[in-house]
């Protein structure tokens, strides 16, 4: 009996599940990862310097693979476009040589401005001091640098979306709850949320059963046996942290393929229309994610390149906020994709930050 009534359920996770995994891991452009993008209307003339020729800039991405990475990609193109500038992208698909060799070529090219979009700070480091010795100016977007002399940062702000969804994490399953975490290291956001997990783990004596995850070309594919097999030794696990969409993906598609979804909850961070389905799936494991919309985040950080360049930002660091999103949020508001979601969640368009009258943010 029990089986047949939770098969539709397990039928209809699975699904959504691997339709999200589908689409991640194909790479390129994917129906459920595009955000579409439109521009705001300006209330006043570009200024110098975008007000002549376009502004050339360059963007070094260490990856743009992924639901996230594309949107964001989308978002800062399309606020580049607004802003008359000739944005020029390379994808180092998480080789960090490349990624290096990349930003060395474009130093070299000699932009009106660089964007670096993640990346490792042993090999970017020197490439960036590099850059402001040569008084090209330098937006970095979730890298961790030893010295940001010059620089303007930008982020999420992981510390506090790590807290959100954990804060729900303890108050579903309690202190003393057998926990696993999966994640990687070495990445500037995952680094960021791993110190808040391991301060809630010790703040509710949390019994963390195992610790695993890594980022590849294809994360939410590659995470799924290495959860699989922790799942098997670990059945006894009641929540998993999985701070990085592609790896809560994977870690709910490793849960329902051991059939342990109506005991195992998942928490994640990011959103986007695939993970939506993920979420929204009935009897779905992933309960809770934080997320800022990442295509609102890429145009959030051309904007503060534009505004640096146009002499008019006053701050060397941002922050981008993000919202706490649970399933019974998305289904209270009837939420499915990523614009209705904006809709019931408007902070997300992050349409009042970083904008002026000649810069407004172009909306999803
Ligand atoms: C590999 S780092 C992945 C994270 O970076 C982005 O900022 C997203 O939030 C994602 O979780």
């Amino acid at each position: 009996m029990a089986i047949i009534r939770r098969a539709p359920l397990v039928a209809a996770v699975a699904a959504a599940a691997l339709l999200a995994l589908t689409a991640c891991s194909q790479g390129g452009a994917s129906t459920s990862a595009a955000t579409s993008t439109s521009a705001a209307t300006a209330t006043a003339p570009l200024p110098s310097p975008f007000n002549g020729a376009p502004v050339k800039v360059a963007l070094v991405r260490q990856s743009g693979a992924g639901d996230f990475f594309e949107a964001w990609g989308a978002g800062a193109t399309a606020q580049a476009k607004a802003a008359n500038i000739d944005l020029t992208v390379t994808d180092a698909r998480n080789d960090n040589a490349k990624q290096a060799s990349d930003l060395e070529q474009a130093i070299a090219a000699k932009p009106d401005a660089i964007i670096v979009d993640h990346g490792q700070t042993d090999t970017l480091q020197p490439l960036i001091t590099e850059a402001i010795a040569a008084k090209i100016p330098v937006v970095t977007y979730d890298l961790a640098l030893t010295d940001a002399t010059g620089v303007i940062t930008t982020s999420q702000s992981d510390a506090s979306m790590a807290q959100g969804v954990l804060d729900q994490l303890v108050s579903d399953v309690g202190d003393g709850a057998k926990v696993g975490y999966v994640s990687a290291t070495g990445f500037a956001p995952l680094d960021a949320r791993a110190k808040v997990w391991n301060q809630v783990v010790a703040d509710h004596k949390l019994d963390v059963v195992f610790s695993t995850g890594e980022v590849t070309e294809s994360t939410a594919t590659d995470n799924i046996p290495l959860v699989d097999a922790a799942l098997k030794q670990n059945p006894d696990v009641q929540a998993i942290f999985a701070p990085y969409d592609e790896i809560t993906k994977g870690a709910v598609q490793a849960v329902i393929q051991n059939n342990m979804q109506s005991k195992v909850k998942v928490y994640g961070i990011d959103i986007s229309n695939a993970d939506l389905q993920v979420m929204t799936a009935a009897g779905s494991p992933w309960v809770a994610t934080s997320a800022t919309d990442p295509a609102a985040v890429g145009a959030g950080v051309v904007r503060t390149l534009a505004l640096q360049l146009a002499g008019q930002l006053n701050a060397t660091s941002e922050q981008f906020p993000a919202v706490t999103i649970t399933q019974k949020f998305l289904s209270d508001n009837s939420v499915t994709n990523v614009a209705q979601l904006r809709v019931a969640e408007p902070k997300l368009k992050l349409d009042t930050t970083l904008v002026a009258d000649w810069l407004p943010a172009v909306s999803g």
